[in-house]
This record gives C-alpha cells, structure tokens and sequence, in this order.
C-alpha cells in the first residue's frame, strides 16, 4: 500500500475536502487496495487528527462537520468494494441498526452496516437520533436477531442503556440480543448495561455478531 496514497487520504480529511478524498479513494481502488485498510490507515488517521484539534479548541464545528463531509465521501466510493469482497453468501441474520436518539454521528454506524452487509447480515439501518421506540418497533417487526446500537457521545450513551432496559420490559431480549459500540464506549460499560455484545470497530462487530448467532 502505497504511503503517499495514504497520508493524501488523511490529509483530505484535514482539510475537509470531500473531492480530494473521493479521488484518493478512487485511486486505492484502481490500485487493488484493500479497501479497509484505506479507512483504518489512510481516512482515520486524518479523522483522529481533527478530533484531536477539536479537542484541543484548535478547530471549531466547521471544520468538524467537513471532516465528517469528506469521510462521507471516501466511504460512498469504497463501500461497492466493501461489499464486493465480503465472502459469505448466505444471510446470516437480520441486523437493526442504528445510531442512538440524540446523536447525529453517522460514520462509524454506517460503516458497521456495510460490513455486516458484506458477511452476509441482512441490516436494516435507521440512521441517527432514533429513537428507542423507532428501534424497538423495527426489530419487533422484521423480528431482528441482533439490535446494533452506536453512540458517538458520552452524554448519549444512555440511551443504549435505555434501548436495553425497554427491551427487557418488552420480553425482546430472549429473540433479539444487543451489541453496542462507538468511541466512548467500552468494554466495561457493555458489561454494565449488559449488552450481548461489544465491539470497538467494524470489523470486530462482525465477529461478534456472528458469535452470537452461533451461540
Ligand atoms: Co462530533 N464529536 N460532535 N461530529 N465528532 C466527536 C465524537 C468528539 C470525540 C470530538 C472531540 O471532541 N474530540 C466529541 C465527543 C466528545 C464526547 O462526548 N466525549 C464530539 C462532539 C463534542 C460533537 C458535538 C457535540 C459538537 C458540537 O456541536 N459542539 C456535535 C454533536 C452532535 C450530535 O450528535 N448531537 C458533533 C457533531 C459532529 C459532526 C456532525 C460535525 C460530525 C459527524 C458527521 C457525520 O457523522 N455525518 C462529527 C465528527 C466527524 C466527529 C469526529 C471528528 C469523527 C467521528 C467519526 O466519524 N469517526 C469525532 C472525533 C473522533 O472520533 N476522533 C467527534 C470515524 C468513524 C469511522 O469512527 O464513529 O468512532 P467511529 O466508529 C468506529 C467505532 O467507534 C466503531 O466502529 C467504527 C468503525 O471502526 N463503532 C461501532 C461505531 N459504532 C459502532 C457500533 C457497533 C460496534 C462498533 O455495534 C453496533
């Protein structure tokens, strides 16, 4: 994989410059790069560069909301190869995904989504700030196996907590198993909102999720 390809893919980012991000992630593809290692190695490093300035106070919510901008549009252009090289065929099970009510973080959700898509999860994905009822009815409907729920906030991870609890009074808990995920959560508070599930990337939530099915 080619460095200079990789530090143009964060630098895109830092830049918030959605069509030198598109183009990176053009090139990776013509190249046969594999197209995850792009996001983890080129577009992340770029992501986790702005979050940091935002922290910091060297950034402000514009450049935040182009960083997120350009992610978007490298990923719209890898995701068919995500999918393409997913191996398994048959559906796994049926996944409802969303980002909790209150958060409007989408990136990591939907890249979730296109990785359980590309081992065979069938997911229906409902977006951000959705709220539990929203989720509930949907799993309840299309009778989910797996209720994926991410949150990008401290102040709204609560609510993974809250999807749980609701569904517990609901009974959905013996069908329908949780996994949770996103920046501030952890291990540990997986456990403590006893989630069936925890992953802290992509990929690792499709090995959880299949575990689950398994188990
Ligand atoms: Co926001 N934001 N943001 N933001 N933002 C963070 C999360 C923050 C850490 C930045 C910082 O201060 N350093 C901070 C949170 C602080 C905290 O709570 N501790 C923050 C803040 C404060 C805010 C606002 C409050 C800012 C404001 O308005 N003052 C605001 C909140 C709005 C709201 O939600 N109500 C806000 C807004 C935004 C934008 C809209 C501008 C934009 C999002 C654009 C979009 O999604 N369309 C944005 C962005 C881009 C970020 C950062 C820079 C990047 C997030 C991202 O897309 N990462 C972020 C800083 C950072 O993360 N370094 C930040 C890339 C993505 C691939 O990774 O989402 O972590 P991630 O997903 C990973 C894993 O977490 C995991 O797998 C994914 C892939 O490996 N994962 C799961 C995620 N979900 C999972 C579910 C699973 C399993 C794994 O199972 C179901």
């Amino acid at each position: 994989m080619s460095e200079a390809l990789l530090n143009a893919m964060a630098q895109s980012i830092v830049d918030g410059d959605s069509d030198a991000a598109a183009n990176a992630a053009r090139q990776a593809v013509e190249a046969g790069m594999d197209p995850l290692e792009a996001i983890t190695k080129g577009y992340m490093a770029g992501v986790n560069e702005v979050g940091d300035s935002y922290a910091c106070g060297n950034v402000f919510l514009p450049e935040l909301v182009m960083a997120g901008e350009a992610m978007k549009a490298a990923i719209a252009v890898l995701e068919p190869e995500l999918k393409k090289r997913g191996t398994s065929r048959e559906t796994l099970g049926k996944v409802v995904l969303a980002t909790v009510e209150g958060d409007i973080h989408e990136i990591g959700k939907s890249l979730v989504g296109t990785m359980l898509t590309a081992a065979g999860f069938e997911v229906y994905d409902l977006g951000v700030n959705v709220p539990a009822e929203t989720i509930i009815a949907k799993a309840e409907e299309v009778g989910a196996d797996i209720v994926g729920l991410s949150a990008l906030l401290t102040t709204t991870m609560i609510r993974q907590k809250e999807v749980i609890e609701a569904m517990d009074r609901k009974g959905l808990r013996k069908r329908t198993r949780v996994i949770v995920g996103g920046a501030p959560v952890t291990r540990d508070w997986a456990q403590r909102i006893e989630a069936d599930g925890y992953s802290e990337d992509a990929v690792g939530a499709v090995g959880v999720a299949r575990a689950l099915m398994n188990g």
